[in-house]
């Protein structure tokens, strides 16, 4: 019996062991990074980033990849926002697991803060260079001034390799090829090891002698001149010569070291080129969009005008990074992230080709689990209850015309 209850508590304790150390090592995998608890209509109607493309899906270290596409800056832009006018392209990773090797909007080098107007599409790339391996849910974003981060669609990269071969070398405007990852470490170190030292050695000259009571009880005695003697003194002169002319010495050396040195860069730049969209030749008139509480779906009746000369389908809709398409008119071959593509997402009523000058009203349904995965239902929660998005048309030739919708957006409940 009692051999019984030993094995027991053995294995119960195994089992224990088991589970702390399996509840250690899981890590569940968030598929989004902060964009989700964000207010769904500021997502809506901030940026819209589209026509995304990365480069690659795995990167060895020291390899490059590039991040390239499109964003529309919402004419509808939220008050509680300030308006993009200094904002900063930035990429949303957990700490440099890439460096950035450059960014561009508009063909423009951005490594400053933008000016961005609204109602403009820009264009933009990034260039990636992979520094940590593992996999990491790259994110474009948008750093707005008075705003907060507005963060565009994120996919998974993976990034092979030991991080210890990770090298980041740039030619100065001297001629010297230098590694900024490790640039000017040592010098760094050295420095303040040098006077953190010397810190330590003033403490510890004073701290050989007592303290506290003894040298407490001096002075309340009024001998507290007793407790400085002449050799401190000279000592103090010591540290304090010493100092200053360490101070001058290396400054007078570092000069000579590096003679041409140059304030640093800063500045916003105006002026970002923006993409000539042309004007659709299609009109777009959201007559009423509801969505349902709960749901992860929303409908919208719409007259679709087509101006154009050419008969025209409604492909995709997309907002806040979900795209929904219309399998039948318009498929990614982007590899767009799977949990914001519909592929399927996009029903309408009759997606038949409208002719031109015809004028048909439809109702569209953008249906799909990331509506909810990604909180847009939780508009319901936001003081503003109005969408914006993009529609994409075709043409019989395969054209693409983007239309930009914005509408109230009114909750029906069962
Ligand atoms: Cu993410």
């Amino acid at each position: 019996m009692k051999i019984l209850k030993d094995k027991v508590a053995k294995l119960s304790f195994v089992a224990l062991l088991i589970t702390v150390t399996a509840a250690m090592f899981y890590t569940p995998t968030a598929s989004a990074h902060g964009e989700k608890s964000q207010a769904a209509f500021m997502r809506m109607r901030t940026i819209h980033w589209f026509d995304l493309n990365w480069s690659k899906e795995e990167v060895p270290v020291n390899d490059t990849m590039t991040i390239s596409g499109k964003f529309f800056v919402f004419s509808g832009w939220p008050e509680t926002v300030d308006k993009p006018e200094i904002s900063f392209l930035n990429i949303g990773i957990p700490g440099p697991v890439f460096i950035r090797a450059g960014s561009w909007i508009g063909g423009q080098l951005v490594p400053r803060s933008v000016s961005l107007e609204l109602g403009e599409t820009y264009e933009f790339k990034v260039l990636l260079k992979a520094r940590r391996p593992g996999d990491w849910h790259v994110h474009t974003m948008m750093n707005v001034k008075g705003g907060g981060p507005i963060i565009g669609p994120g996919k998974w990269v993976t990034v092979t390799g030991s991080m210890g071969s990770f090298v980041n070398p740039i030619t100065t405007l001297t001629g010297e090829t230098i590694d900024l990852e490790t640039y000017n470490l040592g010098n760094t170190y050295f420095w303040h090891a040098v006077w953190y030292g010397i810190g330590l050695a003033w403490m510890a000259y004073w701290m050989r002698k007592p303290m506290f009571v003894p040298r407490l009880l001096a002075v309340d005695a009024g001998k507290a001149d007793s407790l400085i003697s002449p050799t401190d003194r000279k000592v103090a002169l010591g540290f304090a010569v010493g100092t200053i002319a360490i101070v001058a010495m290396s400054m007078a050396s570092t000069n000579e070291k590096f003679p041409i040195t140059t304030p640093l860069q800063a500045g916003l730049l105006r002026g970002i080129k923006s993409i000539d969209m042309p004007v659709p030749t299609i009109g777009v008139k959201i007559e009423d969009a509801t969505y349902r509480v709960p749901g992860r779906a929303m409908q919208m009746t719409m007259t679709v005008t087509n101006n154009g000369d050419s008969a025209i389908r409604l492909g995709e809709f997309n907002t806040a990074g979900v795209r929904f398409m219309d399998a039948a008119v318009s498929q990614d071959e982007s590899g767009y992230p799977d949990d914001l593509l519909a592929e399927e997402g996009l029903t309408v009523s009759d997606n038949s080709p409208i002719a031109p000058g015809q004028s048909r009203t439809v109702q569209v349904t953008a249906s799909d689990a990331a509506w909810e995965v990604y909180r847009l239902a939780d508009l319901i929660y936001d003081p503003d209850s109005r969408f914006a998005g993009l529609l994409f048309f075709y043409d019989e030739a395969g054209n693409r015309q983007m239309v930009t919708i914005d509408a109230p957006l009114i909750p029906t409940f069962i």
